[in-house]
C-alpha cells in the first residue's frame, strides 16, 4: 500500500482539490464529507486518472460518536494514515455580534473547532503508534486577523491557529509534523455557504479581482507535505495578489 492521506471536507473546494493533488502525488486517499454523491463523483474522477485506492468516509465531523466509530472501524490497512488534512469547515453569516444568529455560531464552533478536534483525537493515536505522520490544518487569514462581521468565524480560526501550535508541541516527541495553511480569499462554495445559498451575494465577494483558486491551496498543501523528513513548514499565509490583509483588497 502507498502512503495514505485522509482529507476532511473533500466534497468541494479546497478539500476536493487537495484530494486530486495528493492522488497525483501518489497517495491513496480517505476522502470524507457529508455529501456521499460528491464523494462518489470525486472517486470516479480520481480513479479515471490514476491508480489511487480510495476509501470514502461519509461523516459529519460534528458527530463525535460517529467520527470515532467510523475511524475505529476503518479496515486495518486504512488506519495507517500518513497525512491528515483537517480542512472541513465553514463560515455562516456575517452579522455583527449583537445581531448574531446563535445557530450560525454553533455550526461554526461545532464544525471548525470541535469537529477538527474529534478527527484529530481519533487519528493522532494511530500516527503515534507508527511513530510518524503529518497533520496539516487549514486555518485562514481569519485566524490571524479579524474583520467586521467575522467575529465568531474569526474566533474559530484563531482557535485552529492556537490548536495547531499546541498540537505541534504535543506531537513533537512522536515524530509527527504539524503544519497549517492560512488562505486569504479562495473562490469555492465557501461564500455560498456563508450567505446561506445566495449565489449572487457570494459572486460579489470575488468580483473585480482574481481570487485564489482551490488548486492554489492544494499546491501549497502538497509542497508542505513533500518536504524532507527533517523539514517542517509550520505555517503558510497565502493571499491573492490583490489582497494584502483581511480588509485590504484592490478591485478593478
Ligand atoms: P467549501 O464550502 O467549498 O468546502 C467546505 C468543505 O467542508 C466541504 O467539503 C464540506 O462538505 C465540508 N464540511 C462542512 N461542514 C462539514 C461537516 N459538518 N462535516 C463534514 N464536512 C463538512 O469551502 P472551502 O473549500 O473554501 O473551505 C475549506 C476550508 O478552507 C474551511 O475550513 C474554510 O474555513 C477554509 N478557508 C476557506 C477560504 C475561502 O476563502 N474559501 C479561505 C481560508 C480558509 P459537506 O458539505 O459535504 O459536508
Ligand atoms: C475565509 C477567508 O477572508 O472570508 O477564511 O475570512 S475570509
Amino acid at each position: 500500500m502507498k502512503k495514505i492521506a485522509f482529507i476532511t471536507g473533500a466534497t468541494a473546494g479546497i478539500g476536493e482539490a487537495c484530494a486530486k493533488r495528493m492522488a497525483k502525488a501518489g497517495y491513496d486517499l480517505i476522502i470524507s464529507g457529508r455529501r456521499e454523491e460528491n464523494l462518489n463523483q470525486l472517486e470516479k474522477e480520481i480513479i479515471k486518472e490514476s491508480n489511487c485506492k480510495i476509501c470514502k468516509l461519509v461523516v459529519d465531523v460534528r458527530k463525535q460518536e460517529d467520527v470515532f466509530d467510523k475511524i475505529t472501524q476503518l479496515p486495518k490497512e486504512w488506519q495507517n494514515i500518513d497525512l491528515l488534512i483537517n480542512n472541513a469547515g465553514l463560515a455562516v453569516g456575517i452579522s455583527a455580534i449583537q445581531d448574531g444568529v446563535i445557530d450560525d455560531w454553533e455550526r461554526m464552533i461545532d464544525t471548525n473547532i470541535k469537529g477538527l478536534l474529534y478527527i484529530t483525537r481519533a487519528v493522532s493515536p494511530l500516527m503515534i503508534e507508527r511513530k510518524k505522520g503529518h497533520i496539516i490544518n487549514v486555518t485562514s487569514i481569519a485566524g490571524k486577523e479579524v474583520y467586521p462581521g467575522g467575529n465568531v468565524y474569526c474566533a474559530t480560526k484563531h482557535a485552529v491557529d492556537a490548536l495547531t501550535k499546541g498540537m505541534r508541541i504535543d506531537m513533537l516527541p512522536h515524530n509527527i509534523k504539524v503544519s497549517s495553511v492560512a488562505p486569504g480569499m479562495v473562490e469555492t462554495e465557501f461564500s455560498v455557504v456563508r450567505f446561506k445559498g445566495d449565489k449572487s451575494k457570494a459572486d460579489q465577494v470575488y468580483n473585480g479581482f482574481t481570487p485564489l483558486y482551490a488548486e492554489d491551496i492544494a499546491d501549497t498543501v502538497e509542497f508542505i507535505a513533500s518536504r524532507p523528513a527533517h523539514v517542517n513548514i509550520n505555517d503558510v499565509l497565502i493571499m491573492p495578489t490583490a489582497q494584502a490583509s483581511a480588509r485590504d483588497l484592490v478591485r478593478n
